[in-house]
């Protein structure tokens, strides 16, 4: 299955708008009032990858497959969501199953799109969000402690667990989500284990007017302070042009884009943050059938990287024969990199790289 994102945010603010952009479906509703949304929306975004193309050219492959992360639509969230106000706890429990949380944040402005706080202000907007999702996740923590209180009077060598719960439980109380603990501490192995949605990592998407593309403005800026601060990510985009751009074809679509002043598709750079955010990376593989991006976590070895491709691929894991992209695109062929020395063979340890080409020896 692939990684997921979940898209939250206040209601109105353009989240089925990009959504739909994304999925170029017309699944999620996206209609002025809130909680268009009542359903978790589910769209597979594939992650735009030249390397693709460039190598489909030289192995004369029949078709290309990208990589993809999944988006999940989500009603918007209001002050209270997570003590039940609006579609707070449906809400909750759609974003508790994904890996990641984009949060969009309205920096449009529009009278004829009604804001549930009167105005777009994108400090407070944030803040609104974080604190119910710290709050949902104190509510959790104060559920799961008494657990943990239970298995520490069975086995009192979990008592670490419970400690790093407790300190958990503590920071959320100061407003503080989860994922400012370290990666690999107690602290954070115990917001994992409990599924809190502040352990999740999270990007901004700033979702800006028509005519803001070219200048951000200080609703942008507020939006980048903030990500900033927490060493996060913001993507600036406008959830309504993205949308039609999504309705036209490739070409008219670079041609609006060329107009708008825009470099590149907000929605393609989406994609790749939620990607980068999930902290994934990409290997190939290139033959006649086809050539094909495969998503793995950082620091993944060669054998569970085959396992993504096939099983009976770990389970007989013989060697990888690697290349990189840089050389495959130099040399252009199998026979010249080998010619060459650069087709490396690795082993049970080898631990992947972005952008090897790889062809996996096991038996059968
Ligand atoms: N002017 C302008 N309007 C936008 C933009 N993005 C979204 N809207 C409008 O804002 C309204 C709400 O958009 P939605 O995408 O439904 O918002 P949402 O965040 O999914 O709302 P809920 O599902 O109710 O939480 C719609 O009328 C959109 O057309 C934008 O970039 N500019
Ligand atoms: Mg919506």
């Amino acid at each position: 299955m692939p990684l997921s994102c979940g898209i939250v945010g206040l209601p109105n603010v353009g989240k089925s708008t990009i959504f739909n952009a994304l999925t170029r479906s017309a699944q999620a509703l996206a209609a002025n009032y809130p909680f268009a949304t009542i359903e978790p929306n589910v769209g597979e975004v594939a992650v735009p990858d030249e390397r693709l193309h460039v190598l489909q050219a030289l192995v004369n492959a029949r078709r290309v497959v990208p990589a993809t992360v999944r988006f999940v639509d989500i009603a918007g969230l209001v002050r209270g969501a997570s003590s039940g106000q609006g579609l707070g706890n449906a809400f909750l429990s759609h974003i508790r199953e994904t890996d990641a949380i984009a949060m969009v944040v309205r920096c449009f402005e529009d009278s004829d799109v009604t804001h549930v706080e009167e105005h777009p202000d994108p400090a407070r907007d944030v803040e609104i969000v974080a604190i119910e999702l710290a709050l949902a996740d104190l509510e959790t923590m104060r559920r799961h402690i008494p657990k943990l209180e239970r298995e520490v009077r069975a086995d009192p060598k979990l008592r670490p667990r419970l400690d790093a719960a407790h300190a958990v439980a503590a920071a959320l109380e100061d407003g503080k989500p989860a994922r400012t603990f370290p990666a690999g501490s107690t602290e954070a192995e115990a917001a994992a284990a409990a599924f809190l949605l502040t352990a999740k990592p999270l990007l901004y998407v700033a979702n800006v007017g028509e005519t803001q593309i070219g200048e951000p403005g200080p609703m942008v800026e507020a939006v980048r302070d903030i990500a900033r601060a927490e060493n996060g990510r913001v993507v600036m985009l406008s959830g309504k042009v993205e949308a039609e751009l999504a309705g036209l074809s490739e070409e008219e679509a670079r041609d609006f884009r060329t107009e708008l002043g825009l470099k590149r598709s907000g929605l393609d750079e989406l994609a790749v943050a939620a990607y980068d955010v999930l902290g994934l990376m990409t290997f190939l593989t290139a033959g006649e059938k086809e050539v094909r991006a495969w998503t793995i976590p950082r620091g993944t070895k060669a054998p569970e990287a085959a396992g993504r491709i096939h099983g009976d691929i770990e389970r007989g894991f013989i060697r990888a024969e690697i290349v990189s992209y840089d050389d495959y695109v130099a040399h252009r062929t199998m026979d010249a990199l080998r010619a060459a020395g650069l087709v490396r063979s690795e082993g049970r340890d080898y631990v992947m790289r972005e952008g090897d080409v790889v062809n996996f020896r096991f038996n059968v």
